[in-house]
């Protein structure tokens, strides 16, 4: 309950922050979008980080808001950016699966997207495997009315959760995120295996694929040699201030 109430006082004092996580084309090495990560300036416990209390938002609801806000403050963001004449670039968001499950998400993220003037084709949403394969055929008309805004979607974390391949393919999703439990695990054989077979798939089904969490020149220089369309993880940056994006956005990787 205090962490509820420290919470909740924390998005009314502007104690959530954006960071921004480049992710990079393979083919050109240029940073081609962003993923959006909130973090909480605690004045007393410094930088809580999220796996602490994203659950916390989740179990009180918090996180509708939460998550709301950092549309905004991504459309904020990109209204700057925007001003400066900088290549052009995606923004990934995190949805989480409490959001995801309201029935007028689509409404919800359309209002956000009219009254912020943030371009929809500017945005990506990544939902966890799980939550869109719970449910599976409820979620097709989910899933289609926020395509219908014009916007890109991604399946996080994918290849941890049970996705059905037939329903993988009638979803209108645009991009696979290769988890990055297996790029951890590249050098071993197993750990090989799966991430080939995630690779196989978004060709087979036409899908983009971004493998995240690369740490090292070895998992990189895999991923090169098998065509992974996408790059993100800390061997190119950490997740970097919103002030910092703009000399980022102007590097070769
Ligand atoms: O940034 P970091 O790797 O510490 O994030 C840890 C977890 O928190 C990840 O699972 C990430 O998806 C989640 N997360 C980060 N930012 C957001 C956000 O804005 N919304 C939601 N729902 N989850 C987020
Ligand atoms: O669940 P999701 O994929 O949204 O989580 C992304 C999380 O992974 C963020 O918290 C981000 O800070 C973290 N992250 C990004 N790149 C790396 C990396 O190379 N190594 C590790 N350990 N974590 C990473
Ligand atoms: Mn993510
Ligand atoms: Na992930």
């Amino acid at each position: 309950l205090k962490m509820e109430e420290e919470l909740r006082h924390a998005m009314g004092n502007q104690e959530l922050e954006l960071r921004y996580q480049p992710q990079i084309s393979s083919n050109s090495g240029a940073v081609v979008g962003l993923e959006a990560l909130v973090r909480w300036k605690h004045p007393v416990r410094g930088m809580v980080p999220p796996n602490e209390f994203i659950p916390v938002a989740e179990r009180t609801g918090l996180i509708i808001e939460l998550g709301e806000w950092v549309l905004e403050e991504v459309a904020r963001h990109c209204a700057y950016w925007d001003t400066l004449s900088l290549p052009d670039f995606r923004v990934s968001v995190n949805i989480s699966s409490i959001q995801f499950n309201q029935r007028d998400l689509a409404s919800r993220v359309s209002h956000i997207l009219a009254e912020s003037g943030l371009r929809a084709s500017r945005l990506e949403l990544e939902l966890t495997e799980s939550a869109i394969m719970t449910d599976a055929p409820t979620n097709i008309a989910r899933l289609r009315e926020l395509k219908a805004l014009g916007l890109a979607l991604a399946v996080d974390d994918f290849g941890t959760g049970y996705s059905s391949l037939s329903y993988l393919k009638r979803f209108p999703i645009d991009t696979l995120k290769i988890d990055q439990s297996f790029i951890t695990d590249l050098d071993s054989a197993d750990g090989a295996a799966i991430v080939d077979a995630i690779l196989a798939l978004s060709s087979s089904l036409k899908l983009q694929v971004i493998a995240e969490g690369i740490e090292t020149e070895e998992q990189l220089g895999y991923l090169l040699k098998r065509e992974c369309h996408l790059l993100q993880g800390y061997y190119f940056s950490r997740p970097i201030y919103p002030e910092d994006v703009p000399t980022l956005l102007k590097q070769d990787f």
